[in-house]
């Protein structure tokens, strides 16, 4: 029993242009079949499926053209969905989606005066521009675009909204980042829990001192989860892998948290890969984390001080 029952609007991107591996295009049907429509509205929320996002234009060309089209699309659909009153979960597709996303949610709390802030879960920064990307590929560019980094063509609607201040940026789990990124996440002050503070101090105190903050700002928390930010070993269903990533304890307790402080608006789950997943592993484990941000607990019993705990 869900302790706030939510409109959640599920929206497909089944987008793979801003990778060089296909596949993602899958993501979205995989999670539509590893139950994810189901694990909601078991917890007693209203959650509606609105299908997939039909990009602008030529969509299938790959690069920042391509993104572009769905970017407007996606960013329309989050939108809607925000306008009414839904909680939007846009299911990927690469981390290019996010583009459309986050520019959503910016639009809507614009609207509202509403600070925005965003959580990365992920094991890169995304903060290439064309300039400093090895790849070339957009699903590592997107936080740049969305902070106002120079070098990008048009992706937005006009008019824009303002950048998102690099400083309401927090990447959670980072292990790999390019030289060039690297100059840019330290020069804009972004924020970061990379895999060393995880290590020495938990997900627990970093996290909550984002938390804290987004809720001492009264903004609205957007969480962008890319399925790399978990170790390979238990979800392998990603193109990008690199070892060392979040344990399935370590993002669950991560998704309870979220859950617990009531402060998320928005989600993305981006990255799937079904093509290179393990018989549905890595689907039903996205399926179980996104279950747990929206309620499903072990007990209906506070989280609390141990002592709490101990003397019920
Ligand atoms: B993902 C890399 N930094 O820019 C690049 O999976 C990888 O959305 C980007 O986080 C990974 O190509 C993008 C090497
Ligand atoms: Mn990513
Ligand atoms: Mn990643
Ligand atoms: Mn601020």
């Amino acid at each position: 029993q869900p302790d706030a029952a939510r409109s959640i609007a599920l929206i497909g991107a089944p987008i793979e242009v801003g990778t060089s591996e296909p596949g993602a295009l899958m993501g979205p049907a995989a999670l539509r079949t590893a139950g994810l429509v189901r694990a909601l509205a078991e917890l007693g929320h209203a959650i509606a499926d609105r299908g997939d996002v039909v990009p602008d234009g030529p969509a299938g060309t790959r690069g920042l053209e391509g993104v572009a089209a769905w970017t407007r699309a996606v960013s329309r659909a989050v939108g809607d969905a925000l306008d009414a009153g839904a909680l939007p979960l846009t299911a990927g597709g690469d981390h290019s989606l996010s583009l459309g996303s986050v520019d959503g949610v910016m639009r809507h709390s614009a609207r509202r005066g509403q600070p925005v802030f965003v959580l990365w879960l992920d094991a890169h920064a995304d903060f290439n521009t064309p300039a400093t990307s090895p790849s070339g590929n957009v699903h590592g560019m997107p936080l740049a675009a969305l902070c106002g980094e120079p070098g990008f063509p048009s992706l937005f609607a006009e008019p824009a909204p303002a950048p998102l201040p690099p400083a309401h940026v927090h990447l959670f789990g980072l292990r790999s980042i390019d030289a060039g990124e690297r100059a840019l996440v330290t020069a804009r002050r972004v924020g970061v829990t990379d895999m060393r503070t995880i290590d020495e101090f938990g997900v627990v105190a970093p996290l909550r001192r984002v938390l804290d903050r987004v809720a001492a700002q009264g903004a609205h928390l957007h969480v962008s989860l890319d399925i790399d930010f978990l170790d390979p070993s238990i979800a392998p269903a990603v193109g990008t892998t690199v070892p060392g990533g979040a344990t399935f304890r370590e993002a669950h307790l991560i998704m309870e948290m979220l859950h617990d402080s009531g402060l998320v608006r928005s989600l993305d789950v981006v990255e799937l890969n079904p093509f290179l997943d393990e018989r549905g592993r890595s689907a039903r484990v996205l399926v179980e984390l996104v279950a747990s941000l929206f309620g499903r607990r072990i007990l209906d019993r506070p989280t609390g001080p141990i002592e709490a705990v101990a003397a019920e």
